[in-house]
């Protein structure tokens, strides 16, 4: 028989950030069924909230707690670091997932815009990675996974705040690595390709005319599996990188894309 106890999240405390629904959702619930203890989770409004608390109940998932909070929100993010702590306990887990993104070609972008995904997409894991690091050095132990994207690696017309602030966390992941690895903290990312999520939504709507959106055959094409993944599909690559079976892993960014960054694209026909 097999001995996968290093993949269990037993006892464990994970909070995903920003995980009503989405990627987010999917990661918090993949970590109940490998064991965890608690999973936390933040949203920003109180509609959000009861979203996610709607969804865990649907999902038959009771061992959550959602609270508000914004992640930009530095006070409200110490805050609630100080209330997981007692009223959850340590946490063992935190998933920066929380990310806006904003579709606009840069010239015509206004700098709020740009500085608001900068916020929330690299500001902010900064900050609720800070909150968490101190009582995970006093442990000496702790598990922090940053949600990057292929806008880590790759750019794309009208998405450049949301690539600048990917690829800023994914050298934020690197560093976190790197000052921290000697707490026995690691730090790592996942990549995740093209996701069908409400965040993907409008680039997989259908036409006016009923056919598929440009965007959703380009992507098609340039994933091998000729497909969009689902969000449930990231679940297993978060678990190991929560678990103690990836203890000798830091700094890595796990691209779950499906093959997009190996393949060149599908020749059209
Ligand atoms: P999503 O469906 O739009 O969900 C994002 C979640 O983050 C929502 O619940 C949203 O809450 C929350 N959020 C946004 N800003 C917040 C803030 N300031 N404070 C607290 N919560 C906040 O997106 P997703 O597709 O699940 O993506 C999740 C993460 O994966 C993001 O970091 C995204 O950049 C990344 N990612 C997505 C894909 C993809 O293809 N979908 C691929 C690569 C990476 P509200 O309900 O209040 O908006
Ligand atoms: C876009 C998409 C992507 C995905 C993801 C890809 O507009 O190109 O939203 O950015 O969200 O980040 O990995």
């Amino acid at each position: 028989m097999a001995d996968l106890s290093n993949f269990s999240l037993e006892g464990k405390n994970a909070w995903v950030t920003g995980a009503s629904y989405g990627i987010g959702f999917n990661i918090a619930k993949a970590f109940v069924q490998a064991g965890a203890k608690t999973i936390v989770f933040n949203a920003r409004s109180q509609e959000s909230l009861q979203v996610g608390l709607d969804n865990y109940k649907a999902a038959g998932i009771t061992n959550v707690k959602g609270y508000l909070c914004d992640v930009t929100d530095e006070k409200g993010v110490k805050t609630l670091v100080e209330t997981i702590h007692k009223e959850v306990g340590q946490i063992d887990i935190l998933v920066n997932n929380a990310g806006i993104i904003k579709r606009i070609p840069m010239h015509e972008m206004a700098r709020q815009e740009f500085q608001e995904v900068i916020d929330i997409d690299l500001v902010a894991p900064y900050i609720c990675a800070s909150a968490v690091l101190p009582e995970m050095m006093e442990r000496r132990e702790g598990k922090i996974i940053n949600i990057c994207s292929m806008m880590s690696e790759l750019g794309r017309e009208t998405v450049s705040a949301y690539a600048a602030a990917k690829g800023g966390l994914k050298m934020l992941t690197r560093n976190i690595c790197s000052e921290y690895g000697e707490y026995n903290i690691q730090c790592n990312a996942i990549g995740p390709g093209y996701i069908a999520t409400p965040q993907t939504a409008p680039l997989r709507e259908r036409q006016a005319d009923g056919s598929r959106h440009p965007f959703d055959s380009f992507i098609c094409a340039k994933t091998p599996a000729g497909r969009w993944l689902d969000p449930e599909e990231l679940g297993g690559p978060a678990v190991f990188l929560a678990s103690h079976a990836s203890d000798a892993v830091n700094g890595h960014i796990l691209y779950v894309d499906g093959g997009i960054l190996a393949y060149i694209g599908k020749q059209p026909k």
